[in-house]
Parts: C-alpha cells; structure tokens; sequence
C-alpha cells in the first residue's frame, strides 16, 4: 500500500535558550512523524541560512512567516507526495528553495519536513527509527560537554567545550554512568576551588567556572576522572571544542589574556597535546577558513589525535571536498540543521566514510527534547555523539534514548571504544 503525505501542522514552539523554533508534523492516515528544529550560538559562516521572522516579537527571533511558508507554501508542493521516497522529497525541497544556503525556504523550514517525513516513514514501517536509518548495532561514545567556555558561557575562558570521552568500557550504559560519575565530581571540585558560583551551567549543562586558563580546566577534568577511581590512561580521554572562530580576529586569536599569531597558536596546541596525552580530539582549533592549519595538525599527529571540522566543514559536501584536499581533518562533526535536509546530511556522512575518517553526530547549543540525533547515530553507525553535560532534559533525552535503544538491542549492542 502507498503511503502519501495527506497531513502537515507547522508551529512554533521553544528551543532549550528559550527561543522560538520550528516544529513540523507530517501525518499519513493514522500516523505522523514529528521533528523540532534545533538552533546553534557559534554559527559557522558557511552553514545554511536559519530563517527568523526580524520583528518585535521575540527580539526578532520569531519564526511565524517560516511557519506559514512551511504551510503555504510548500505544503501543497509536497501534499501527495510518497514518504518512503527521502531523497526526492529532500530534492524537491532543494530544487523549490533554488539557493546555495537554503536562504529562501530556509534550512529550518526544510529539515523540519525532511526529518519529520522520516521519522513518519519509520512508523509506516514499524520499525524503530535508528532500524530504519541503517543496520547499526554499536551505541557511540558520548563526547560529555562538562565545561562551558566561549559564547556558551558568561566568563573569559575561550574554548568553549571540555569533554569527557569514557573509550574504555564493554557498553554504552557503564560509559554514560561513568561519565556521570565524573560530571558530579567535577562540581564538588568547583565548587571547593572557585566557590559557589562556579558550578552554574551553560547552554550545554556544563559548568561555567570562573576559569581563564585552557590548563586550569583541563586539570579540573583530569583530578575529577582520578577522584572518581577512574583511570586517566585508558578509560577517559578529553575532547574539545575551540569554535576558534569565535575568538579569533585578524590574524590573530585571543586566548588565556594572550594574542598569538597563526603560528604561535599551532605551538601552542602543540605544546597542549604533549603536556596533556589524554587530550584526544580537538574539534575546530583554528577559524573556519585556515585549512592549512587544520592540516598541520592531521600531518603531524594523524590519527593519533582526531582532528574534528565543525564550523570548517558546516556537514556540506564542497567544504568536506576541500577538507579532503587539503587534508584537513579525520573526524566530521555532522549537525543535520547546518545544511537543511536529510538527504545531504547523508551525502556528507558517506562523503566522510570514503576516507575511512570517523563521525560525530551532534546536536547544537539551542537544543530541544527531539531525540532524533541518538537514532540517527547508532542507524548510521557514527563512532560518537556530541550532546553535552549529562545533565539539562534537552541534553539528556538523547543519553536516555541511547539507554533505550542498548535495551533493546540487548546482547548485540556493542561500544564504539575506537581510539
Ligand atoms: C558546536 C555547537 C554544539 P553551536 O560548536 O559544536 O556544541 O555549538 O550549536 O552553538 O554552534
Ligand atoms: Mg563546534
């Protein structure tokens, strides 16, 4: 039996910073697929457009004339059209916007009826929505966002994400209970070192400690991991996320009360790496642009060191194409709303696999309770997940969700423990 788009309700509801945003719900005889759009802070300037309707309402971060576009139309574009059928629904969507950035429809109109078909198309199925998406079994490690630094936060500490990354365990479950472990101990450290104000969080649910100094949190994490009688040589290692652009300004960047040219900021992150082993991924070190950089880190440290492109590479296969060229990176940071549709986000996945580098699918800063992006990451086998402190529901429903689907998968479920 087919199974057409009959249905859509478009409105608009609250993201996790208490701005507006899109949610669709596409509907085919008794059932409907339904997706909240998320939102992010440090924006990359490649990503594709987010439309806002610019008025008095919300500080101009309504999102109604996305909404009645949505009805009006595209709906009656879209109205009739097969739900199994993905890739010509994302397509049609892109040929009626007809931009490079999506700056027409907007990419937030659009992945709301991308992912809302979707996951409507898993129903029709009845099949769990990670099933639907591929054939993986392996639950992600989760990259757990537990300080909050650059514009996440309110403070001078310039990186914007400190993460822990439990590799070392049999299952997802004891990784997550791991890192939690740790999470609750780095607030009683905090809390005894910097006072009481130092354990107030962030966009992410990571504390926001009145830390300026790159080492200072990288040591907080690190006696936190050991306080908690975890071992800091094979079951914890350190991510972060720079979001360089964010403090960097003509040449130079602005980082521990200290300007450093180019240069002086690839020594720096060098001497980072051999004074701290257990730092293991370093997402967006430099700006978005300086490809070269990026690749002084992948010559150097290969893949020994995951070397993450988030704003560089905005999930968009023309700037993953000059990443390969430029050897850039070896880990993808896939966030589905950076380029607007299902189908693409795919094109970047598989684009990112041909290299045989890895993948985090992440969520962003201004999240929602969509649960999405944990089916979308075991489906497709993603080495990891980003989705911040394990702490804040809009953070967590995805951990949960994770929980849920290892239940369910029982003794097949592995762990992504890949170095
Ligand atoms: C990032 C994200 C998510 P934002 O830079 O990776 O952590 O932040 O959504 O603000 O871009
Ligand atoms: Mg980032």
């Amino acid at each position: 039996m087919s199974h057409v788009i009959e249905k859509l309700f478009a409105r608009e509801v609250l993201d996790s910073r208490g701005n507006p945003t899109v949610e669709v719900e596409i509907h085919s005889g008794t059932k409907f697929g339904r997706f909240i759009v998320p939102s992010g802070a440090s924006t990359g300037e490649h990503e594709a457009i987010e439309l806002r309707d610019g008025n008095d309402r919300f500080h101009g971060k309504g999102v109604l004339n996305t909404i009645s576009k949505i009805k009006q139309e595209i709906f009656p574009k879209i109205k009739g059209f097969q739900v199994s059928d993905q890739e010509g629904l994302d397509n049609l969507l892109i040929d009626l916007d007809g931009t490079v950035n999506k700056g027409n429809l907007g990419a937030n109109a659009m992945l709301g009826i991308s992912i809302a078909n979707l996951k409507l198309a898993a129903k029709i199925e009845d099949k769990r929505l990670f099933e639907y998406i591929g054939s993986g079994t392996r639950l992600p490690c989760p990259m757990l966002n537990v300080i909050n630094g650059g514009k996440h936060a309110g403070g001078n500490l310039a990186i914007q994400e400190f993460m822990l990354m439990p590799i070392g365990f049999d299952r997802f479950s004891e990784a997550l209970r791991a890192g939690c472990e740790v999470y609750q101990e780095l607030k009683k450290y905090l809390k005894k070192k910097y006072g009481g104000s130092a354990i107030n969080v962030g966009d992410e649910g990571g504390f926001a400690p009145p830390i300026d100094q790159t080492k200072d949190a990288l040591n907080a994490l690190i006696e936190s991991i050991e306080n908690s009688g975890y071992s800091i040589e094979d079951q914890f290692y350190i991510g972060i996320d720079a979001a360089a652009s964010e403090f960097y300004n003509e040449g130079k960047y602005f980082i521990d009360g200290k300007s450093l040219e180019t240069e002086d900021f690839v020594a720096y992150y060098e001497e980072i790496i051999d004074a701290y082993p257990i730092l293991l991924s370093l997402e967006d070190p430099f700006y978005e642009n300086d490809f070269t950089s990026f690749s002084k880190l992948v010559s150097k440290y290969q893949r020994s060191k995951s070397i993450v492109g988030d704003d560089l590479t905005v999930t968009n296969v023309n700037r993953i194409n000059m990443a390969i060229e430029n050897n850039a990176m070896n880990y993808l940071l896939l966030k589905v709303n950076q380029i607007g549709t299902y189908t693409e986000s795919l094109q970047a996945f598989n684009l990112t696999k041909s290299k045989d580098w890895g993948v985090v699918i992440s969520h962003r800063s201004g999240e929602t309770e969509d649960t999405f992006i944990a089916d979308m990451a075991v489906g497709l086998d993603a080495e990891r997940i980003k989705t911040g402190a394990p702490a804040r529901s809009e953070r967590v429903s995805k951990y949960n969700q994770l929980l849920r689907i290892e239940e369910y998968l029982g003794d097949n479920a592995t762990y992504c423990n890949k170095l």
